[in-house]
């Protein structure tokens, strides 16, 4: 028996395993093209001849796969589901929230626990105390595995038991942090086209900038959409909506189409028509709510 098995061994799958060697744990690995094991195993790690050895070969199994398809794939090899009786495993590739709630049925079926998960990190971040990884799904097998599992994320947490609360939190996240770097990259190329300033200028400016206002904004918007206390007396949605026009403006003077801004402005003239122009601006979540 091996401490813990690895499923997948793409850049994700990989950093995982490595991560688990480095912090002194034994494990077992198995990828669909089994050369990408190779430099894993020169290091110690186990190699399983199909994915219900590898289930066999620890209490716990990471399966760290592209996409829902390559999930189900896996999980149908021959063996897979009866290898998995008495153990654990945990899926951290990123599928559809409803994968998670099929496949805890299922694995519950056979015998298993099972614990749906989240990445929030890039493989460079594995193992560090502020790595953010989420679980959600059977609690006493995270309450046994945890510490291993903290090798992986110091900043790991449980956010609950139905199966797919975690890839639900985990997708909300990745919404937030791509839908900023992709407005980063819309203001970046503004600033370059229409000011001549370089990325890493404007990335300075940003973080002066965005110290005094993310951190209190974002409190302040989770405070004013919990109590729906939407009063405009800083600034309007219609102050805002009028300012949009300004940047789309700045973009079409020097020849560019910023996706994320022309979005954002055209929520804030949703927004308005439904009445919501004195409102703040954290008002557009009762717009985005609205239109589910
Ligand atoms: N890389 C990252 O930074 C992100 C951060 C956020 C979370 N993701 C998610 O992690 C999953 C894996 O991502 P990855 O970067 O490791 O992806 P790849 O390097 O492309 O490796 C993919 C592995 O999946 C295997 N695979 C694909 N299809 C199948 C299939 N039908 N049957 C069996 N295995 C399959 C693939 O195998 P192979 O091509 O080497 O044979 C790789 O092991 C992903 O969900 C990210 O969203 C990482």
């Amino acid at each position: 028996m091996t401490d813990v098995s690895v499923i997948g061994l793409g850049a994700m799958g990989t950093a995982l395993a490595e991560c688990f060697l480095k912090s002194g744990r034994t494990i077992t690995v198995w990828n669909r093209t089994p050369d990408k094991a190779a430099s894993l195993l020169e290091r110690g790690a186990c190699w399983a001849s199909s994915a219900a050895e590898a289930f066999k070969a620890s209490p716990i199994t990471l399966l760290v796969l592209l996409d829902d398809k390559a999930v189900q794939a896996v999980l149908s090899l021959p063996g897979a589901l009866e290898a998995l009786r008495d153990r654990t495993l945990v899926n951290l590739s990123t599928t559809e929230p409803s994968c998670a709630m099929s496949n805890a049925g299922m694995l519950h079926s056979a015998g298993a626990q099972y614990l749906d998960g989240g990445i929030n990190a890039y493989p460079r971040q594995v193992g560090q105390p502020e790595t953010v990884f989420l679980y959600s799904g059977d609690r006493s097998a995270f309450d046994r595995h945890g510490a291993l599992l903290r090798d992986l994320a110091g900043a790991q947490q449980f956010v609950g038991t139905k199966p797919s609360a975690a890839k639900t939190v985990y997708l909300a996240l990745w919404t937030y942090y791509l839908t900023a770097l992709q407005g980063f990259c819309e203001g970046a190329a503004l600033a370059a086209q229409g000011a001549g300033m370089s990325v890493p200028a404007f990335r300075a400016v940003v973080e002066v900038a965005m110290d005094r206002l993310l951190p209190g904004g974002l409190t302040d918007a989770a405070q004013r959409i919990e109590a729906q206390r939407y009063g405009g007396e800083q600034a309007t949605i219609d102050v805002h909506e009028d300012g949009s026009r300004a940047m789309l403006a700045a973009f079409r003077e020097v020849g560019l189409h910023p996706p994320v801004l022309t979005a954002y402005a055209q929520t804030l003239q949703a927004a308005q028509t439904s009445g919501r122009g004195g409102e703040d601006i954290c008002a557009i979540f009762e717009v985005v709510r609205a239109r589910a």
